[in-house]
């Protein structure tokens, strides 16, 4: 089976560039885990179109090519998947309306652009509620997040699963940020982040003086490049793997939000398939979200140590630092709690204090 990674100059449906992956992007990755399971007998042909935003070499990649292995290899061959990275295919928001309508099989966003179906999964955009990567992957795998997956019933989405997109680090062009006062500047020259389009990330930097732009993945490099925004916040790993370190010299390790993704497909796609391949599908989905996270946590160091070999600084940030921004924030917990629910955000805490 190939692997069809369209090429971004091609994007006008000409001839597919089958550039098979090696999977050790980095020296640190660990290949996937040996594909296992039965095989599922013949429940009809599928070729199904993934498109997601980041770039060949993500986390979000590699593992997207181990879910189509993993549904080529059980299939033998009657499901194979075609991916297209980088956007191709639009921006996240996009490809969720494109999974609506059923011109698109299946895309893997962050939950933050989401929250617009599903309002709960704004929990996880509250700033510094996850601060494990352990308590987060209990969170993910817990029957609220479960809750919020079935939440997505009736809106033509069918969400898989959950996993890492990560922790999120600010990187700006204009200055070293390592306090609150950092963000806002002198006399109001806050920096202009861009944020992902989710209201409370809005609030996030409203909040620490900052002027914030939502806008899609896809157009951040060129408005980074551009002067349009001074910076924007994302993992180690897709700072990397995009690239910003061509635009942004400054890195500030604020781990202020962690990222679930959300692998989703189509309903009209799932209810195409036959119940052995859905079980497949939801198999496959979980194996390489158990992959992705394992693989993004391998990243995020590593990726940061790149970073800085290409120049970024990037300011490591102490306790009291990272306290400083946790009560600078805190407003944005009394302004959202009672949207998001007092009784789910309890609930994860909970979690997140038994994983302490
Ligand atoms: O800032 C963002 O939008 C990124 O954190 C997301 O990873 C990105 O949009 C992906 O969801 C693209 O598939």
């Amino acid at each position: 089976m190939k692997i069809f990674w369209r090429n971004t100059l091609t994007l006008a449906g000409a001839a597919s560039l089958s550039l098979g992956m090696a999977y050790a992007q980095s020296p640190d990755l660990s290949d996937p885990p040996a594909i296992e399971g039965d095989v599922v007998g013949d429940h009809g042909s599928h070729t199904l179109r993934m498109g997601f935003g980041l770039s060949e070499s993500s986390p979000q990649a590699l593992s997207s090519k181990y879910f189509a292995e993993i549904l080529e290899q059980r299939s033998e061959g009657r499901i194979s998947v075609n991916l297209f990275p980088n956007s191709q295919l639009g921006d996240d928001v996009q490809m969720m309306e494109m999974l609506q309508t059923g011109s698109l099989d299946m895309t893997y966003p962050s939950s933050s652009p989401a929250t617009t179906y599903v309002s709960e999964l704004a929990v996880f955009d509250l700033p510094f509620l996850l601060p494990t990567r352990e308590a987060a992957v209990a969170v993910m795998h817990s029957d609220a997040a479960q809750r919020m997956l079935d939440a997505f019933e009736g809106t033509g989405i069918k969400a898989l699963t959950f996993s890492e997109n990560g922790y999120r680090q600010l990187s700006n062009s204009a200055r070293a940020v390592e306090s609150p006062e950092d963000v806002a500047g002198q006399g109001g020259r806050g920096l202009s982040v861009r944020t992902m389009e989710n209201p409370v990330h809005l609030s996030i930097w409203e909040t620490l003086g900052a002027n914030p732009t939502p806008m899609a993945f896809g157009e951040l490099f060129s408005a980074m490049e551009q002067g349009v925004v001074d910076g924007q916040e994302n993992p180690w790993s897709t700072i990397l793997t995009s690239n910003f370190h061509e635009v942004q010299d400054y890195g500030s390790e604020t781990r202020h939000v962690y990222t679930p993704f959300i692998m989703m497909m189509s309903q009209r796609t799932w209810d195409r398939l036959a119940p052995e391949y859905q079980e497949l599908v939801q198999e496959a989905a979980r194996q390489s979200a158990e992959y992705e996270i394992q693989i993004s946590a391998e990243y995020d160091d590593w990726a940061r140590e790149q970073l800085e070999e290409r120049g970024m600084q990037i300011s490591r940030l102490d306790d009291d630092q990272i306290a400083a921004f946790q009560e600078a924030v805190q407003p944005v917990y009394d302004q959202w709690a009672p949207r998001i629910g007092e009784d789910l955000i309890a609930e994860i805490q909970e979690i997140v204090e038994a994983h302490q």
